[in-house]
Protein backbone atom coordinates (compact mmCIF):
# COMPACT_ATOMS: atom_id res chain seq x y z
CA UNK A 1 0.00 0.00 0.00
CA UNK A 2 2.02 2.92 -0.93
CA UNK A 3 -0.97 5.93 -1.45
CA UNK A 4 -1.38 8.09 1.47
CA UNK A 5 -4.77 6.90 2.79
CA UNK A 6 -6.64 10.18 3.32
CA UNK A 7 -6.77 13.64 2.78
CA UNK A 8 -9.66 15.61 4.29
CA UNK A 9 -10.05 19.14 4.73
CA UNK A 10 -9.96 20.52 8.29
CA UNK A 11 -11.51 23.70 9.74
CA UNK A 12 -8.99 25.22 11.56
CA UNK A 13 -9.34 27.16 14.63
CA UNK A 14 -7.88 30.58 15.22
CA UNK A 15 -5.28 29.39 18.06
CA UNK A 16 -2.40 30.22 15.67
CA UNK A 17 -0.03 31.16 18.37
CA UNK A 18 -0.54 28.79 21.45
CA UNK A 19 1.13 26.17 22.65
CA UNK A 20 -1.60 23.62 22.69
CA UNK A 21 -4.39 24.73 20.33
CA UNK A 22 -8.04 22.85 21.28
CA UNK A 23 -9.10 21.32 17.84
CA UNK A 24 -12.03 19.29 17.26
CA UNK A 25 -10.38 16.21 17.40
CA UNK A 26 -13.17 13.86 17.21
CA UNK A 27 -14.41 15.50 13.55
CA UNK A 28 -10.77 14.28 11.74
CA UNK A 29 -9.47 12.19 13.31
CA UNK A 30 -9.92 8.34 12.74
CA UNK A 31 -10.53 5.70 15.40
CA UNK A 32 -6.87 4.42 15.56
CA UNK A 33 -5.03 7.26 14.84
CA UNK A 34 -2.66 9.27 16.92
CA UNK A 35 -3.31 13.57 16.49
CA UNK A 36 -0.49 15.11 15.67
CA UNK A 37 -0.53 19.12 15.54
CA UNK A 38 2.11 21.07 13.46
CA UNK A 39 1.50 24.51 15.19
CA UNK A 40 3.58 27.36 16.65
CA UNK A 41 4.59 27.91 20.15
CA UNK A 42 6.79 30.79 22.37
CA UNK A 43 9.84 29.46 24.34
CA UNK A 44 11.89 31.59 25.66
CA UNK A 45 15.78 32.09 25.26
CA UNK A 46 18.40 33.92 26.81
CA UNK A 47 15.65 35.71 28.50
CA UNK A 48 13.54 37.05 25.20
CA UNK A 49 10.07 35.07 24.17
CA UNK A 50 10.95 33.19 20.91
CA UNK A 51 8.22 32.23 18.46
CA UNK A 52 8.68 29.06 17.12
CA UNK A 53 7.00 25.93 15.11
CA UNK A 54 6.72 22.38 17.53
CA UNK A 55 4.87 19.71 16.34
CA UNK A 56 2.57 18.26 19.44
CA UNK A 57 1.62 15.01 19.88
CA UNK A 58 -1.36 13.96 21.64
CA UNK A 59 -0.02 13.84 25.03
CA UNK A 60 0.56 17.65 24.85
CA UNK A 61 4.58 16.97 24.47
CA UNK A 62 6.40 17.27 21.33
CA UNK A 63 6.73 14.31 18.95
CA UNK A 64 5.03 10.81 19.24
CA UNK A 65 5.89 7.78 21.31
CA UNK A 66 4.75 4.30 20.05
CA UNK A 67 4.33 1.12 21.94
CA UNK A 68 5.77 -2.19 20.79
CA UNK A 69 4.41 -3.23 17.60
CA UNK A 70 1.64 -0.16 17.42
CA UNK A 71 1.37 1.01 13.65
CA UNK A 72 2.45 4.77 12.83
CA UNK A 73 -1.17 5.33 12.28
CA UNK A 74 -1.21 9.64 12.53
CA UNK A 75 -3.28 12.01 11.60
CA UNK A 76 -0.97 15.27 10.88
CA UNK A 77 -3.11 18.53 11.33
CA UNK A 78 -1.59 21.86 10.14
CA UNK A 79 -2.10 24.44 12.43
CA UNK A 80 0.91 26.28 11.77
CA UNK A 81 -0.68 28.89 9.71
CA UNK A 82 1.20 28.06 6.68
CA UNK A 83 2.29 24.92 4.65
CA UNK A 84 4.35 21.96 5.86
CA UNK A 85 5.32 18.78 5.46
CA UNK A 86 6.81 16.58 7.76
CA UNK A 87 9.01 14.20 7.11
CA UNK A 88 9.62 10.80 10.04
CA UNK A 89 13.71 10.47 9.76
CA UNK A 90 14.97 7.23 9.38
CA UNK A 91 11.44 5.39 9.46
CA UNK A 92 10.59 3.06 6.29
CA UNK A 93 7.49 3.99 5.11
CA UNK A 94 6.08 3.81 1.62
CA UNK A 95 7.17 6.49 -0.75
CA UNK A 96 4.26 8.98 -0.53
CA UNK A 97 4.07 8.84 2.97
CA UNK A 98 8.09 10.23 3.51
CA UNK A 99 7.03 13.74 4.24
CA UNK A 100 9.33 15.19 1.45
CA UNK A 101 7.66 17.56 -0.97
CA UNK A 102 7.80 15.36 -4.22
CA UNK A 103 4.79 16.50 -7.07
CA UNK A 104 3.14 13.48 -5.89
CA UNK A 105 3.34 14.67 -2.31
CA UNK A 106 2.86 18.22 -2.06
CA UNK A 107 3.01 20.26 1.29
CA UNK A 108 -0.70 20.18 3.31
CA UNK A 109 -2.05 23.29 3.44
CA UNK A 110 -2.68 25.70 6.52
CA UNK A 111 -5.98 24.20 8.03
CA UNK A 112 -5.52 20.60 6.32
CA UNK A 113 -4.40 17.20 7.86
CA UNK A 114 -3.23 14.41 6.49
CA UNK A 115 -3.51 10.40 7.20
CA UNK A 116 -0.09 8.03 7.71
CA UNK A 117 -0.22 4.45 8.06
CA UNK A 118 2.71 2.64 7.84
CA UNK A 119 4.78 -0.55 10.11
CA UNK A 120 7.52 1.31 12.16
CA UNK A 121 10.62 0.19 12.67
CA UNK A 122 11.54 0.54 16.07
CA UNK A 123 14.18 3.01 18.18
CA UNK A 124 15.31 6.56 18.20
CA UNK A 125 13.94 8.27 15.09
CA UNK A 126 12.80 12.08 14.78
CA UNK A 127 10.21 14.20 12.37
CA UNK A 128 11.19 17.30 11.03
CA UNK A 129 9.77 19.91 8.61
CA UNK A 130 10.81 18.99 4.54
CA UNK A 131 9.08 22.28 3.57
CA UNK A 132 11.40 25.25 2.88
CA UNK A 133 13.34 26.10 5.95
CA UNK A 134 11.08 25.59 9.19
CA UNK A 135 13.14 22.50 10.12
CA UNK A 136 15.70 26.15 11.63
CA UNK A 137 12.23 27.14 13.65
CA UNK A 138 12.20 23.98 15.21
CA UNK A 139 9.84 22.20 13.50
CA UNK A 140 11.30 19.17 14.91
CA UNK A 141 10.42 16.37 17.36
CA UNK A 142 11.33 13.17 19.04
CA UNK A 143 10.06 9.84 17.34
CA UNK A 144 10.59 6.96 19.53
CA UNK A 145 9.31 3.46 18.53
CA UNK A 146 9.25 1.11 21.63
CA UNK A 147 10.17 -2.34 21.56
CA UNK A 148 9.40 -4.94 23.53
CA UNK A 149 13.20 -6.07 24.30
CA UNK A 150 13.97 -2.57 25.22
CA UNK A 151 10.57 -2.11 27.49
CA UNK A 152 11.70 -6.09 29.48
CA UNK A 153 15.17 -3.77 30.44
CA UNK A 154 13.00 -1.50 32.33
CA UNK A 155 15.02 1.27 31.88
CA UNK A 156 13.98 4.64 32.58
CA UNK A 157 13.71 6.86 29.09
CA UNK A 158 15.54 10.21 28.73
CA UNK A 159 15.86 11.82 25.68
CA UNK A 160 17.58 14.57 24.93
CA UNK A 161 17.00 16.68 21.65
CA UNK A 162 19.49 19.25 20.39
CA UNK A 163 18.80 22.28 18.52
CA UNK A 164 20.45 25.54 16.88
CA UNK A 165 18.47 28.45 17.42
CA UNK A 166 19.00 32.12 16.06
CA UNK A 167 16.46 35.29 16.91
CA UNK A 168 17.17 35.24 12.85
CA UNK A 169 14.42 33.85 10.46
CA UNK A 170 16.30 31.05 8.45
CA UNK A 171 15.71 33.35 5.06
CA UNK A 172 18.35 35.60 6.96
CA UNK A 173 20.75 33.32 7.82
CA UNK A 174 20.64 32.31 4.13
CA UNK A 175 20.99 35.15 2.69
CA UNK A 176 24.25 36.23 5.37
CA UNK A 177 26.02 32.96 3.99
CA UNK A 178 25.42 33.30 0.42
CA UNK A 179 25.99 37.32 0.31
CA UNK A 180 29.23 37.50 2.89
CA UNK A 181 31.87 39.46 1.26
CA UNK A 182 35.62 38.20 0.45
CA UNK A 183 37.37 38.82 3.60
CA UNK A 184 34.58 37.29 5.96
CA UNK A 185 34.23 34.09 4.72
CA UNK A 186 35.73 30.64 4.34
CA UNK A 187 37.99 29.67 1.36
CA UNK A 188 38.63 26.31 0.12
CA UNK A 189 42.46 27.29 -0.65
CA UNK A 190 44.37 25.30 1.55
CA UNK A 191 46.68 27.16 3.68
CA UNK A 192 48.91 27.17 7.21
CA UNK A 193 47.00 24.91 9.55
CA UNK A 194 47.04 28.18 11.93
CA UNK A 195 46.06 30.46 9.37
CA UNK A 196 43.31 28.21 9.06
CA UNK A 197 42.39 27.79 12.72
CA UNK A 198 41.78 31.62 12.33
CA UNK A 199 39.34 31.51 9.71
CA UNK A 200 37.18 28.49 11.75
CA UNK A 201 33.93 30.36 13.74
CA UNK A 202 34.79 31.79 17.22
CA UNK A 203 38.86 29.63 16.83
CA UNK A 204 40.63 32.45 16.75
CA UNK A 205 41.10 32.59 20.43
CA UNK A 206 41.81 29.25 20.83
CA UNK A 207 45.27 28.80 21.46
CA UNK A 208 46.49 24.64 21.41
CA UNK A 209 43.69 24.00 19.18
CA UNK A 210 46.06 22.73 16.65
CA UNK A 211 47.42 20.05 18.72
CA UNK A 212 43.74 18.32 19.55
CA UNK A 213 43.09 15.32 18.19
CA UNK A 214 40.84 15.21 15.44
CA UNK A 215 42.27 18.20 13.94
CA UNK A 216 44.61 16.35 11.71
CA UNK A 217 43.29 14.88 9.15
CA UNK A 218 44.47 12.07 6.94
CA UNK A 219 48.11 13.03 7.66
CA UNK A 220 48.15 15.98 6.36
CA UNK A 221 48.61 18.83 8.40
CA UNK A 222 48.21 21.30 5.35
CA UNK A 223 44.03 21.68 5.30
CA UNK A 224 41.73 23.84 6.75
CA UNK A 225 38.54 22.93 7.89
CA UNK A 226 35.59 24.73 7.69
CA UNK A 227 33.24 24.50 11.11
CA UNK A 228 30.00 26.16 11.85
CA UNK A 229 29.26 28.50 9.10
CA UNK A 230 26.76 30.25 11.44
CA UNK A 231 26.59 31.98 14.27
CA UNK A 232 23.83 31.01 16.49
CA UNK A 233 22.68 32.71 19.39
CA UNK A 234 21.46 29.60 21.52
CA UNK A 235 21.99 25.85 21.45
CA UNK A 236 19.20 23.74 23.05
CA UNK A 237 18.85 20.99 24.96
CA UNK A 238 14.86 20.19 25.12
CA UNK A 239 14.36 23.76 24.26
CA UNK A 240 16.63 25.09 26.80
CA UNK A 241 19.65 26.08 27.53
CA UNK A 242 22.24 25.56 30.74
CA UNK A 243 20.90 28.97 32.10
CA UNK A 244 17.46 26.70 33.12
CA UNK A 245 18.25 23.28 31.83
CA UNK A 246 15.73 20.59 31.96
CA UNK A 247 16.49 18.44 35.17
CA UNK A 248 15.43 15.12 35.14
CA UNK A 249 14.24 13.10 38.28
CA UNK A 250 16.24 9.68 38.79
CA UNK A 251 16.64 7.16 41.14
CA UNK A 252 19.08 6.12 43.00
CA UNK A 253 21.12 4.03 41.33
CA UNK A 254 19.04 4.08 38.32
CA UNK A 255 19.43 2.77 34.94
CA UNK A 256 18.93 5.02 31.95
CA UNK A 257 18.62 4.80 28.29
CA UNK A 258 19.55 8.00 27.10
CA UNK A 259 18.24 8.78 23.82
CA UNK A 260 19.79 11.27 22.19
CA UNK A 261 18.71 12.85 18.73
CA UNK A 262 20.67 15.81 16.87
CA UNK A 263 18.12 17.75 15.43
CA UNK A 264 20.38 20.91 14.53
CA UNK A 265 20.30 22.67 11.69
CA UNK A 266 23.89 23.48 11.03
CA UNK A 267 25.81 22.29 14.41
CA UNK A 268 27.15 18.89 15.69
CA UNK A 269 28.32 17.98 19.02
CA UNK A 270 30.26 15.49 21.38
CA UNK A 271 27.82 14.31 23.63
CA UNK A 272 29.88 14.52 27.24
CA UNK A 273 28.96 12.24 29.95
CA UNK A 274 31.41 14.04 32.60
CA UNK A 275 32.21 11.14 35.37
CA UNK A 276 29.51 8.54 34.15
CA UNK A 277 30.40 5.71 31.59
CA UNK A 278 27.48 4.97 29.16
CA UNK A 279 27.24 2.41 26.62
CA UNK A 280 26.40 2.99 23.09
CA UNK A 281 23.91 0.29 22.10
CA UNK A 282 22.12 1.91 19.20
CA UNK A 283 22.60 3.83 15.71
CA UNK A 284 19.88 5.86 13.89
CA UNK A 285 17.84 3.77 15.96
CA UNK A 286 19.79 0.40 14.68
CA UNK A 287 21.14 -1.75 17.35
CA UNK A 288 25.11 -2.08 17.47
CA UNK A 289 27.75 -4.32 19.75
CA UNK A 290 27.95 -2.21 23.06
CA UNK A 291 30.91 0.58 22.85
CA UNK A 292 31.71 1.96 26.17
CA UNK A 293 32.99 6.06 26.91
CA UNK A 294 32.18 8.69 28.05
CA UNK A 295 32.31 10.96 24.93
CA UNK A 296 30.54 10.32 21.84
CA UNK A 297 30.32 12.57 18.46
CA UNK A 298 26.78 12.85 17.15
CA UNK A 299 26.37 14.56 13.46
CA UNK A 300 23.87 16.53 12.33
CA UNK A 301 20.65 14.17 12.16
CA UNK A 302 21.92 11.32 13.85
CA UNK A 303 20.79 9.85 17.04
CA UNK A 304 22.60 7.67 19.64
CA UNK A 305 21.36 5.29 22.22
CA UNK A 306 23.01 5.27 25.39
CA UNK A 307 22.68 3.18 28.23
CA UNK A 308 23.86 4.50 31.29
CA UNK A 309 24.09 2.96 35.54
CA UNK A 310 24.10 5.61 37.36
CA UNK A 311 26.46 5.08 40.86
CA UNK A 312 24.37 6.15 43.51
CA UNK A 313 22.97 9.61 44.18
CA UNK A 314 24.00 12.81 42.96
CA UNK A 315 23.47 15.29 40.23
CA UNK A 316 24.80 14.02 36.60
CA UNK A 317 25.15 16.99 33.84
CA UNK A 318 24.91 15.38 30.22
CA UNK A 319 26.75 17.68 28.05
CA UNK A 320 26.25 18.32 24.13
CA UNK A 321 29.32 20.62 23.16
CA UNK A 322 29.74 22.14 20.15
CA UNK A 323 32.43 21.11 17.86
CA UNK A 324 35.27 23.55 17.28
CA UNK A 325 34.08 25.89 20.04
CA UNK A 326 33.44 26.71 23.84
CA UNK A 327 30.28 26.34 23.75
CA UNK A 328 27.62 23.82 25.17
CA UNK A 329 24.35 22.82 25.98
CA UNK A 330 22.77 19.89 27.88
CA UNK A 331 20.46 18.30 30.89
CA UNK A 332 20.76 17.46 34.29
CA UNK A 333 19.94 14.24 35.78
CA UNK A 334 19.52 14.43 39.37
CA UNK A 335 18.35 12.11 42.46
CA UNK A 336 15.93 13.73 44.71
CA UNK A 337 17.09 16.02 47.07
CA UNK A 338 20.68 16.30 45.17
CA UNK A 339 21.18 20.28 44.77
CA UNK A 340 21.78 20.97 41.42
CA UNK A 341 24.03 23.77 40.49
CA UNK A 342 24.22 25.99 37.62
CA UNK A 343 26.30 24.75 34.84
CA UNK A 344 27.98 27.38 32.79
CA UNK A 345 27.36 27.87 28.88
CA UNK A 346 30.73 27.84 28.06
CA UNK A 347 33.20 24.72 28.75
CA UNK A 348 36.37 23.63 27.27
CA UNK A 349 37.35 23.54 23.84
CA UNK A 350 35.95 20.41 21.75
CA UNK A 351 37.20 19.23 18.50
CA UNK A 352 35.63 19.05 15.11
CA UNK A 353 33.02 16.19 15.90
CA UNK A 354 35.00 13.03 13.19
CA UNK A 355 34.46 9.60 12.64
CA UNK A 356 36.82 7.85 15.33
CA UNK A 357 32.91 6.54 16.69
CA UNK A 358 31.92 5.32 13.58
CA UNK A 359 34.97 3.10 12.97
CA UNK A 360 34.75 1.11 16.38
CA UNK A 361 30.93 0.50 15.76
CA UNK A 362 29.62 -2.74 14.62
CA UNK A 363 25.39 -3.59 13.31
CA UNK A 364 24.17 -6.02 15.94
CA UNK A 365 22.35 -6.93 12.60
CA UNK A 366 24.27 -6.23 9.69
CA UNK A 367 23.51 -6.55 5.99
CA UNK A 368 24.21 -10.20 4.86
CA UNK A 369 27.20 -10.39 2.81
CA UNK A 370 26.75 -10.00 -1.16
CA UNK A 371 27.97 -8.77 -4.08
CA UNK A 372 27.05 -5.01 -4.87
CA UNK A 373 25.07 -4.73 -8.27
CA UNK A 374 25.50 -1.08 -8.44
CA UNK A 375 28.90 0.37 -7.50
CA UNK A 376 28.20 4.59 -7.49
CA UNK A 377 30.65 7.67 -6.53
CA UNK A 378 28.89 10.40 -5.70
CA UNK A 379 31.23 13.63 -5.27
CA UNK A 380 30.94 15.74 -2.49
CA UNK A 381 31.56 19.33 -3.94
CA UNK A 382 30.88 23.16 -2.95
CA UNK A 383 32.57 25.95 -1.14
CA UNK A 384 32.01 28.83 1.13
CA UNK A 385 32.38 31.23 -1.70
CA UNK A 386 30.46 31.28 -3.44
CA UNK A 387 28.34 29.26 -1.27
CA UNK A 388 26.96 26.27 -2.89
CA UNK A 389 27.18 22.73 -2.44
CA UNK A 390 27.02 20.07 -5.06
CA UNK A 391 26.45 16.25 -5.34
CA UNK A 392 28.12 15.28 -8.70
CA UNK A 393 28.41 18.37 -9.86
CA UNK A 394 25.29 19.03 -9.93
CA UNK A 395 22.81 21.53 -7.87
CA UNK A 396 19.59 20.63 -6.44
CA UNK A 397 16.40 20.72 -8.13
CA UNK A 398 18.61 20.73 -11.71
CA UNK A 399 19.89 17.04 -10.62
CA UNK A 400 20.08 13.68 -12.50
CA UNK A 401 18.33 11.37 -10.73
CA UNK A 402 20.75 7.83 -9.64
CA UNK A 403 18.09 4.79 -10.75
CA UNK A 404 17.67 1.85 -8.65
CA UNK A 405 16.45 -1.44 -9.97
CA UNK A 406 14.15 -3.06 -6.87
CA UNK A 407 16.28 -6.08 -5.21
CA UNK A 408 19.74 -4.62 -6.36
CA UNK A 409 22.36 -4.53 -3.47
CA UNK A 410 23.57 -0.63 -3.72
CA UNK A 411 26.88 0.39 -2.95
CA UNK A 412 27.77 4.46 -3.04
CA UNK A 413 31.15 5.85 -2.88
CA UNK A 414 31.34 9.38 -0.98
CA UNK A 415 33.75 11.01 -2.02
CA UNK A 416 34.15 14.58 0.16
CA UNK A 417 36.28 16.97 -2.02
CA UNK A 418 35.52 20.03 0.38
CA UNK A 419 37.11 21.93 3.45
CA UNK A 420 33.50 20.84 5.02
CA UNK A 421 32.14 17.79 6.53
CA UNK A 422 28.63 16.59 5.37
CA UNK A 423 26.16 14.27 7.17
CA UNK A 424 24.36 12.66 4.14
CA UNK A 425 21.20 11.11 4.82
CA UNK A 426 18.95 8.92 2.78
CA UNK A 427 15.40 8.84 2.95
CA UNK A 428 13.51 5.13 3.05
CA UNK A 429 16.24 2.98 3.43
CA UNK A 430 18.26 2.14 6.16
CA UNK A 431 22.78 1.34 4.79
CA UNK A 432 25.09 -0.14 6.05
CA UNK A 433 28.61 1.62 6.90
CA UNK A 434 31.25 -0.34 4.87
CA UNK A 435 34.34 1.57 4.54
CA UNK A 436 35.92 4.86 5.70
CA UNK A 437 39.22 6.49 3.84
CA UNK A 438 39.05 2.69 2.06
CA UNK A 439 39.69 1.06 5.40
CA UNK A 440 36.73 -1.83 5.53
CA UNK A 441 35.31 -2.18 9.03
CA UNK A 442 32.25 -3.77 10.02
CA UNK A 443 30.30 -0.68 10.49
CA UNK A 444 26.91 0.39 11.88
CA UNK A 445 23.47 0.41 10.11
CA UNK A 446 21.99 4.09 10.21
CA UNK A 447 20.54 6.41 7.87
CA UNK A 448 22.68 9.21 8.28
CA UNK A 449 26.81 9.42 8.09
CA UNK A 450 28.95 12.03 8.37
CA UNK A 451 31.74 12.56 5.10
CA UNK A 452 34.26 14.59 7.10
CA UNK A 453 36.21 16.88 4.67
CA UNK A 454 38.48 15.29 2.21
CA UNK A 455 37.05 11.99 3.71
CA UNK A 456 35.68 9.03 1.67
CA UNK A 457 33.18 6.49 3.12
CA UNK A 458 31.09 3.61 1.54
CA UNK A 459 27.69 2.60 2.30
CA UNK A 460 25.35 -0.46 0.80
CA UNK A 461 22.13 -1.06 1.21
CA UNK A 462 19.39 -3.39 -0.69
CA UNK A 463 17.10 -1.57 -2.91
CA UNK A 464 14.16 -3.02 -1.58
CA UNK A 465 11.38 0.01 -0.99
CA UNK A 466 10.01 1.37 -4.52
CA UNK A 467 9.64 4.97 -4.64
CA UNK A 468 11.05 8.22 -5.30
CA UNK A 469 13.48 8.77 -2.55
CA UNK A 470 15.73 12.15 -1.40
CA UNK A 471 19.30 11.63 -0.53
CA UNK A 472 21.01 15.25 0.85
CA UNK A 473 23.56 16.64 3.56
CA UNK A 474 21.64 17.14 6.21
CA UNK A 475 23.26 20.60 6.93
CA UNK A 476 20.24 22.96 5.74
CA UNK A 477 22.41 25.66 4.42
CA UNK A 478 23.69 23.14 2.42
CA UNK A 479 20.86 21.27 0.93
CA UNK A 480 19.28 24.61 0.34
CA UNK A 481 22.26 25.91 -1.62
CA UNK A 482 22.34 22.50 -3.60
CA UNK A 483 23.53 19.41 -1.83
CA UNK A 484 20.56 17.15 -2.84
CA UNK A 485 19.90 14.30 -4.77
CA UNK A 486 17.16 11.98 -5.71
CA UNK A 487 17.53 8.12 -5.86
CA UNK A 488 14.48 6.68 -8.18
CA UNK A 489 13.65 3.53 -8.66
CA UNK A 490 12.84 2.03 -12.28
CA UNK A 491 8.94 2.28 -13.06
CA UNK A 492 8.09 5.40 -10.85
CA UNK A 493 7.31 8.23 -12.56
CA UNK A 494 8.78 11.77 -12.08
CU1 LIG B 1 26.86 19.53 3.73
Amino acid sequence: MSTILSRRDFVGVALATSLLPVLPAAAVTPANSKRLVAGTRVIEVNGRAAKVFGLIGPDGRPGLRLAPGERFQVQLVNDAGTPTIVHWHGQLPPWKQDGFPWPQTPSIGSGAAQAYDYAPIPGTYWMHSHHEMQEQNLMTAPLIVHDAAALREDRQDVVLMLHDFTFRTPEEVLAELTSAPDDETHSQTPKSPMSGMAHMSGMADMPGMANMPGMAMHGSGNMQMDLNDVRYDAFLANDRTLADPEVIRVERSGRIRLRVINGASSSQFWIDLGGLTGHVVATDGHSVLPIAGSRFPIALAQRLDILIDLPSVGVFPILARLEGTRQQTGLVLATAGAPVLRIAENGHDTPPVDNSLEARLNAATPLPPRAADMVQTINLGGDMRPYTWALNDEYWPKITPLMLRKGQRVEIDLVNRTMMAHPMHLHGHAFHVVAIDGQTIRGAVRDTVLVPAMGHVRIAFDADNPGRWAFHCHNLYHMMTGMMTEFRYEGIAA
